[in-house]
């Protein structure tokens, strides 16, 4: 493609950002990314102190064909953590555990998650002494009433996620690509021509930006730009932080992130604020609308007071200690889950110009390294032909979806949530910082 055609990404969360810092370092020249928050975006996922990084083998998928996907999008992801300079100082390879509590949890972590007494790649963790240890003492003083699994000590653990996500920024607008937040980058609408090919977008402040090619990755908001055809389902997670003492962080310092796919994870407090971060896991909430067919994502800095009792539930199996503290800080994250939880990066069938960068399906961020590439490479058409087959559109994947379907996700009441449930009543409120 010609460098200097003219391109719109819609949305400056991770994978707009990585579609952009992408661009960039191929040489085109003349790229406009449009969002309705300045980086980092109050509503984007990425905007995290942290995220879970793992290098080898991960599979988001119990079918075979697919494994292949999963390694080759992890060797290129982990490449970029570990020699990409602008992303290698925001990996932490601090070690992983991942582990469950239950019999079906346990089952889980078998048949899903690859883990059993018997891998290579992980130390089985059985009692609770064993958990303890695999911490400074101090760390784990729970009892850990039933929970098993793997520990790896090298080649997982985290990211500074937002760290990751500005970097991409700035070295995308060092290399000339434009944001354009406000009012004016808040895409309300797609243009399109008479023959239905899409010539750019309108924002809310009534501008309408015109291109040869149009990028939508705007995550969860994506269905409201372009019918989806069900194919991507918005759903959130919950997460809370807990201030630390300075005494607290050095202890804390380095620990491995410790995953229990059934309750819970968390990883060392921030660099930053000094703030211990815990998600409560579940197969997530929806907000179905009565009058829409479709869940809508909605901001909110505060999470409901079930998803606070899961995190100090977990606190309590893992860490007593803080499980009484108050959250500094809490929000829902939004992600869109296709039914089968590969990515959806591929030229609309029938809109001509229309690129689609969406579908992260809970596993979006780790890739912010390398997925700008892929999507790059489609609209080059020069994308992988493995690749290219699992991104591609497919509504017939989705016809007549279950939308409660949990997708190979346990914890909490192991069912999908709505928010329509919770209550005006039923948040936390925690105190704007
Ligand atoms: O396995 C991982 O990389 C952790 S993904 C983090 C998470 O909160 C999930 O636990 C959750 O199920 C959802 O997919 C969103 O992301």
């Amino acid at each position: 493609m010609d460098l200097d055609s003219s391109i719109i990404i819609i949305g400056a969360g991770t994978w707009g950002c990585s579609t952009a810092l992408h661009l960039a370092r191929r040489g085109y020249k003349n790229v406009i990314v449009l969002d309705r928050f300045p980086v980092p975006s109050p509503i984007s996922a990425g905007n995290d102190i942290n995220k879970i990084v793992e290098e080898g083998s991960f599979s988001s998928s119990d079918d075979p064909e697919d494994e292949d996907v999963s390694n080759i999008l992890l060797d290129l992801a982990t490449k970029g953590w570990i020699s990409d300079p602008l992303f290698t100082p925001f990996y932490h390879d601090t070690g992983y555990i991942v582990c469950a509590h239950t019999p079906a949890g346990l089952e889980q972590l078998t048949t899903h998650e690859g883990i059993t007494p018997s891998s290579t790649d992980f130390e089985w963790l059985s009692t609770p002494a064993d958990f303890r240890a695999t911490m400074p003492p101090g760390v784990l003083t729970g009892s850990f009433p039933g929970w098993k699994g793997g520990f790896k000590r090298k080649g997982a653990g985290w990211v500074f996620a937002r760290g990751a996500l500005v970097a991409a920024y700035e070295e995308a607008s060092r290399l000339g690509v434009i944001f354009i937040t406000g009012p004016d980058g808040d895409v309300k609408s797609l243009l399109s021509s008479p023959d239905g090919a899409i010539t750019g977008a309108e924002t809310a402040s009534g501008s309408k930006y015109t291109a040869d090619t149009t990028i939508l990755a705007a995550g969860a908001t994506a269905p409201q730009l372009l019918d989806m055809k069900d194919q991507l389902r918005p759903t959130a997670w919950t997460l809370a932080h807990i201030k630390m003492s300075k005494e607290e962080c050095a202890l804390y310092k380095n620990l491995p992130v410790l995953f229990n796919i059934e309750s819970g994870f968390f990883m060392e407090p921030d660099a930053t604020n000094g703030e211990l971060k815990i998600c409560d896991e579940h197969p997530g909430y929806t907000s179905f609308l009565p009058a829409t067919k479709t869940s809508i994502p909605f901001s909110k800095h505060q999470i409901p007071l079930e998803a606070e009792t899961r995190v100090r539930e977990f606190l309590a199996d893992t860490m007593p200690q803080l499980k009484d503290r108050p959250f500094s800080f809490a929000r829902i994250c939004w992600c869109a889950d296709t039914p089968d939880r590969n990515f959806l990066i591929c030229r609309h069938p029938e809109k001509k110009n229309l690129v689609l960068a969406v579908g992260g399906s809970g596993h979006g961020f780790m890739h912010i390294t390398s997925v700008g590439g892929f999507v790059v490479d489609e609209m080059e058409g020069v994308l992988d032909a493995r690749l290219k087959k699992a991104f591609r559109w497919r509504p017939e994947t989705a016809i007549a979806r279950d939308w409660t379907d949990v997708q190979n996700r346990r914890g909490g009441p192991n069912r999908v949530m709505d928010f329509g449930d919770v209550g005006e009543e039923g948040w936390t409120a925690i105190p704007a910082r």
